[in-house]
């Protein structure tokens, strides 16, 4: 396994997509430093940090220690937590079958479950303008991607059999329920889920830096 001498550098702010990063350096154990980009004073448009992250968005990291032992960035928070399992041997299994699932799994959460919740967050929380069709729309997109989870989560501890980067990625967002509207006693395998990561010392450690 690799091992990580100099830290890896995190692009970050404190948001269900940048806290996925933070877990899973958590879960590692590996040195990082945390760089805050605050997307609420326009810092993710300035000129370095797109060099980075040329979507102009968190999270993305540096790895001083890239393939190679040159420096490598990785942006997309799907591309950083595959990065990073494969460097590690962590949190994505080695048999293809297996990795093919989590990669649904994780594909699921940056295409679909990430971005519908973030929609239902704006319009119905920070939209000047309330928009009765948008609001509904993402409520009950919100809603239905819960029931696919749900379904997912039922009679196993974590979303792909074993704990993985599915999990890492999507509990960020899952654990934001109450401003989705979200009733969460109605997705009980969920709930219990949530409970699950968060007895995890590295998910509580991830989900509170920069907080
Ligand atoms: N698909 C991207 C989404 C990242 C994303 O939406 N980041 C938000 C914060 S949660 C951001 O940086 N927004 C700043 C902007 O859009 O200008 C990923 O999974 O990494």
């Amino acid at each position: 396994m690799s091992k990580q001498t100099k830290p890896i550098e995190l692009y970050y702010f404190p948001t269900p997509n940048g806290v996925k990063i933070s877990i899973m350096l958590e879960e590692l154990g590996i040195p990082y430093n945390v760089n805050i980009i605050n997307i609420m004073k326009d810092e993710q448009f300035a000129p370095e940090f797109l060099k980075i992250s040329p979507n102009n968005k968190i999270p993305a990291i540096v790895d001083p220690e890239g393939p190679g032992g040159d420096s490598i960035s990785v942006f997309e928070s799907g591309a950083i937590l595959k990065y990073l399992a494969q460097k590690f041997d962590k949190f994505y299994p080695s048999e293809t079958r297996a990795q093919v699932k989590v990669d649904e799994w994780l594909m699921w959460q940056v295409g679909g479950f990430g971005p519908m919740l973030g929609q239902n967050h704006h319009f119905a929380l920070f939209a000047k303008e309330k928009i009765d069709y948008a609001i509904k729309r993402y409520r009950d997109e919100t809603t239905r991607l819960y029931g696919v989870l749900d379904r997912q989560l039922a009679g196993k501890d974590y979303i792909c059999t074993d704990f993985s980067i599915a999990d890492i990625a999507t509990i960020g967002w899952a654990n934001k329920n109450e401003p989705q509207a979200i009733k969460i006693d109605e997705f009980v395998n969920v709930k219990n889920w949530i409970e699950r990561m968060k007895s995890r010392p590295a998910v509580i450690a991830g989900l509170a830096v920069g907080k």
